[in-house]
């Protein structure tokens, strides 16, 4: 889900909401103020008994005020965000877990410099469910989508039938998957390389035990 808080501060919330929802099709989106109360009943209505609710995104955009509001009771330190660049100051610094009086369960976290992704590329296709459809019919097997000829997501983009904030997203993820998958197979081989290493110690080490057996 999505949380668009500082309401107030926003004349256009609500176009804001119209926007993260075209993105994120199948998310809920929920506009919040934390000043006024808009939009957190139905938040906190989400977070009904058994359910485990965490707060991610950048320093200062208020899960730590969210937080207190939604606990009724300070229990989270927060801080004004600086004037002049609009930076948060990374209050919170640990991970806290608090109960809910609906028998809920809400984690308040400490502000992200940014977020990666972790999925696979069966993720990807689920949530681009439409792009993925329409890559079965590029002429390439292997189209990147990215101005090759006969490229059927191209043609929909040019049409309008998929938005540009859309095929964006799409490409971003792609290839952060693609920079994610990469590093998964460094590590692999680093410690394959490991394994390797320890594996031929411990023969030289059983082979010195027997070399000294002998000398005996
Ligand atoms: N106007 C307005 N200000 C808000 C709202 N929610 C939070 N704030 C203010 O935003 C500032 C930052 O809030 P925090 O709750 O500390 O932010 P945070 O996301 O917990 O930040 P980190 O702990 O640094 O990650 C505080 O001064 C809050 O009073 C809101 O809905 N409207
Ligand atoms: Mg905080
Ligand atoms: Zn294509």
């Amino acid at each position: 889900m999505i949380v668009l808080n500082k309401a107030d501060l926003n004349d256009e919330a609500e176009y804001v909401r119209y926007q993260a929802e075209a993105i994120a099709p199948g998310v809920d989106v929920f506009v919040t103020s934390v000043k006024d109360e808009t939009g957190i009943a139905t938040l906190s209505g989400y977070l009904s008994d058994g359910k485990v609710g965490a707060f991610i995104g950048p320093s200062g955009v208020g899960k730590s005020t969210l937080t207190n509001l939604l606990l009724k009771k300070e229990v989270q330190k927060t801080n004004e965000v600086k004037r002049k660049d609009k930076r948060g100051r990374c209050t919170t610094t640990t991970s806290y877990l608090f109960e809910l009086e609906s028998g809920g369960y809400l984690i308040d976290s400490p502000g992200l410099r940014e977020v990666h992704a972790w999925a696979e590329e069966d993720d990807l296709d689920n949530t681009f469910s439409e792009i993925a459809e329409l890559a079965q019919h590029c002429k390439y097997r292997d189209c990147k989508h990215e101005g090759e000829p006969g490229c059927a997501v191209q043609a929909e983009l040019e049409k309008g039938f998929i938005s540009p904030e859309r095929y964006d997203s799409y490409l971003h993820l792609k290839k952060e998957l693609a920079f994610l998958n990469r590093r998964k197979a460094e590590k692999n081989s680093n410690v394959e390389r490991q394994y390797e290493k320890q594996f031929s110690k411990m023969v030289k080490r059983e082979m010195s035990k027997k070399q000294n057996l002998r000398n005996y």
